[in-house]
């Protein structure tokens, strides 16, 4: 039962058993580097040796990849597919290490020859198959799938070129391509027997009454699969990523002979940039048709791909749902619904309302966000040029969806101004419809679908985000993990709960330091990779106050570096006071076309500029923007942090997971009552969180205030002077005027509500700075902090997954 099922029994019998000695790991990788490198010890680079590991470690996954595949189809289990435009992966080497029970033998034979693991590690390249937030946690939920022994499969799209590459020049964020598969992934493997046809335009013809789609051209959708093993080596799932690929049987010779070379090309033309790159913007979404074509080639794959799945074992298609759970991640594989709807009713003469009841019963939708920029809305013209066939059926869907609410006189729609709502879509195609954090989902059901959630009461469901406690704790942060260890022993790392076993330690003054020495090994670990990598020194000896995660205006990376301002021009006024150093950390990519945040981005960077340099200050503040954020970096940094900001306007930011991350390792939080915020604050406890700012209802309020902002302005001096600075120049002495724009929407419209929350922001650092002078008191609530977290798990998630949305069950 996936209920009463009990990770603590998986320490007992991990791979403990099964692991290898020194001796045959040893023995194994130089097989590997000879055999699959094709390489001696003496010439290997560390490249080969990397690869020569990567193979080696990739080998003792086959197995429990194997038996768990093989358990599956023998005892005929449900399945769970998570479609997802987003796997934000990041290494993988240590991860699968780790959750194979691999690691110590692996850092102690590389030892062997002379090599430091972290040296080999650090040339992998982070797959940066996503963006932020939503990638991420499709990547913790399959890490959790598998360790909960959830039969599961991820699909997404093997993009060329995962997420950019970041760097700065005059502070200003560029973009260069990202170029993951450039040399040999060892995770992958290719399956070009499981190739499916996907088809785009062309015409829709009636035959009998029925709808007969020709499509325009076909592309093939080819898989290459990553094993996924759960911790503890019991259990592993596949990530199946779909690389679009021309094919000759696809190439339209008819076209070509009829003298039309161009129109002949075209399914390769689209094949080759079909997987070709990741859409580079979080939450927003321009109406690109090249997008939506990405969207549909994944959906459709992976449908096609379950349906022979399940009819190899089975021939009744109505009893799908029995056996099939479809996730989709967000809108994006939203046409999911009228796909398996055609596949039903076209292929295999399924009648439409029966094919409509088997599809929603077996789809399951997870909203991510309530900004109105980022809900999908697809044009009808599009929709008919791409997918004609799913444009009627949505048109049929949205027909039954009108009569469904009766005499409404402005009844809800899926189609509406010529475009097709993705979001009703989604809702109106799932059997159940979830949110990530309870205010979150409270949203959803009250602003998004209140006539939805009206119609089908119970539909929505909260699901609140978590994280895997592997990677982001056991992996990160070795010397925080190994303290845990010492002081309840293992099998937290399954069981997150039992960290609720430290609190006592909180008021053990042993521990306390214990705790403390931790911190500072993190931070060592950081600031030595960042002056390696980086050339930036950093004084180990400051409060490291950090906000790393997309740049976006409602998460308010302006609020942060404004109060940056204020408190460097405050330490200015009276340089001899005791003030807490500190270093402020930032990291975070924009999206290449957001204006306004590069330009944010720009004026931290100019303001760091300015005060690093400042020799009156520079002892007690620092300001650090190292670039290129991501998966790796935050591995690095978030162990290091003493101060996470989570400083969104409350209502915008649906859960964050970054602010799990972060209290898991031991910072505090200043933070607003956004998303899970709430809830991490009800559980570590009110008062070791620092809260500050609006709440939703009162942003609310806020925002319909003619000219809140002058009147926020007006009302805070210390803002003033800030703005101020920055109108003078101080942090642009070449360019007045680069911030101009910036400072007009401070003035007379400030959306986000900067000013309206800087002062209550304010008083909330001081208090941070306050309290930071008490290491004891600090780190006794950084403990408590650590202990209560175990809510925050991703295997909590999946657990609420598998029986509220799949009634799917764990198989250990
Ligand atoms: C992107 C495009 C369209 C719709 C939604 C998104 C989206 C939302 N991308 N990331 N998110 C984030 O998802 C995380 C995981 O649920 C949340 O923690 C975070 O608050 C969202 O912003």
């Amino acid at each position: 039962m996936s209920q009463s099922f009990d990770a603590r029994q998986l320490r007992e019998t991990t791979a403990a058993e099964s692991a290898p000695t020194p001796a045959q790991f040893r023995q194994a990788m130089l097989r590997h580097l000879q055999y699959t490198v094709g390489k001696s010890p003496q010439q290997a680079s560390l490249f080969d040796w990397r690869m020569a590991l990567s193979h080696t470690v990739r080998d003792y996954a086959v197995d429990p990849w194997f038996s768990a595949t093989r358990r599956t189809w023998d005892e005929d289990r449900k399945r769970v597919y998570y479609l997802s435009m987003e796997f934000l992966i990041g290494r993988l080497l240590e991860d699968q290490a780790i959750n194979l029970g691999l690691r110590d033998v692996m850092v102690q034979v590389l030892a062997e020859f002379g090599l430091s693991f972290d040296e080999v590690a650090e040339g992998e390249p982070d797959a940066a198959l996503g963006n932020g937030g939503l990638g991420r946690l499709a990547a913790c939920y399959l890490e959790s799938m598998a360790t909960m022994g959830c039969p599961a499969y991820g699909y997404g799209l093997r993009y060329e070129h995962g997420l950019f590459r970041q760097h700065f020049e005059n502070g200003r964020q560029i973009e260069t391509p990202e170029n993951w598969l450039a040399t040999d992934n060892p995770w992958d493997f290719t399956r070009p027997e499981a190739a499916y046809p996907v088809g785009f335009g062309g015409e829709l013809h009636d035959h009998d009454g029925a709808s007969i789609w020709s499509p325009r051209s076909k592309v093939l959708a080819s898989a290459h699969d990553t094993p996924v093993v759960g911790y503890g080596g019991q259990w592993a799932n596949t990530l199946r990523l779909w690389a679009a690929m021309p094919s000759a049987d696809l190439f339209n010779l008819d076209r070509f002979n009829a003298g039309d070379f161009a129109a002949a090309s075209e399914p390769e033309a689209l094949a080759r940039s079909l997987s070709r790159v990741l859409y580079p913007n979080d939450t927003t979404e321009g109406g690109k048709e090249l997008r939506l074509s990405q969207e549909y080639f994944l959906t459709s794959a992976s449908v096609q791909d379950i349906l022979r799945r399940y009819l190899a074992a089975h021939d009744d298609l109505l009893k799908l749902p029995e056996f099939v759970a479809i996730q989709m991640n967000d809108t994006h594989p939203a046409i999911a619904g009228p796909e398996l709807i055609r596949l039903l009713v076209d292929e295999h003469a399924v009648d439409f309302d029966t094919a409509v009841e088997t599809a929603t019963s077996v789809l399951g939708y997870t909203n991510h966000t309530l900004l109105p920029e980022a809900l999908e809305r697809w044009s009808v013209g599009l929709m008919r040029k791409v997918l004609p066939r799913h444009l009627q059926i949505i048109e049929t869907l949205d027909t039954q969806f009108i009569a469904l609410q009766g005499q409404a006189p402005n009844p809800v729609r899926l189609i509406s101004n010529d475009q097709v709502s993705m979001g009703d879509l989604a809702f109106t195609t799932s059997h159940k419809v979830n949110g990530v954090s309870a205010l979150h989902t409270e949203l959803v059901s009250q602003e998004l679908f209140p006539v939805h959630n009206e119609l089908h009461p119970g539909r929505i469901v909260n699901i609140t985000n978590g994280v895997t406690p592997r990677r982001w704790l056991k992996l990160a942060n070795p010397s925080l993990a190994a303290l845990i260890t010492d002081t309840i022993g293992a099998g937290w790392e399954s069981d997150l709960e039992r960290l609720r076993e430290l609190e006592p330690y909180a008021e053990d003054p042993a521990f306390r330091d214990a705790f403390g020495r931790s911190k500072r090994q993190a931070k060592e670990h950081f600031t030595g990779w960042l002056a390696a990598e980086h050339g930036i020194e950093l004084p180990a000896e400051a409060l490291y106050d950090a906000q790393v995660k997309r740049l976006h205006e409602y998460k308010r990376q302006l609020l942060n570096i404004l109060w940056t301002i204020a408190h460097w021009q405050r330490i200015k006024r009276d340089p001899q006071a005791n003030w807490v150093p500190r270093v402020k950390i930032f990291g975070g990519k924009a999206a290449p076309s957001y204006h306004m945040a590069k330009l944010i981005i720009q004026l931290i960077n100019d303001v760091a500029e300015v005060v690093n340099n400042d020799p009156e200050t520079r002892h007690l503040l620092r300001v650090v923007y190292p670039p290129n954020y991501g998966v790796s970096m935050a591995e690095k940094l978030i162990p290091a942090a003493d101060l996470s900001e989570q400083i969104s306007t409350a209502g915008m930011e649906a859960s964050g997971t970054g602010n799990m991350k972060f209290a898991l390792n031991g910072a505090l939080t200043i933070g607003t009552l956004d998303g899970a915020n709430v809830e991490i604050r009800e559980h570590v406890g009110a008062e070791n969180f620092f809260l500050f700012g609006l709440t939703t209802e009162q942003v609310g309020e806020r925002r319909a205030q003619q000219g809140h902002s002058r009147a926020a302005l007006e009302a805070s001096q210390t803002l003033r002077d800030v703005l101020q600075a920055i109108a003078e120049g101080t942090f642009s002495p070449e360019d007045h005027h680069r911030y101009d724009g910036l400072l007009e929407t401070m003035w007379n419209s400030d959306w986000f509500l900067v000013a309206s929350d800087f002062e209550d922001y304010d008083r909330a650092q001081g208090e941070v700075a306050d309290c930071y002078s008490d290491p004891e008191k600090w780190q006794r609530m950084a403990i408590l902090n650590i202990a209560r977290m175990g809510y925050f798990s991703s295997d909590r998630s999946i657990r609420e997954y598998m029986s509220q949305i799949w009634d799917v069950e764990s198989a250990l």
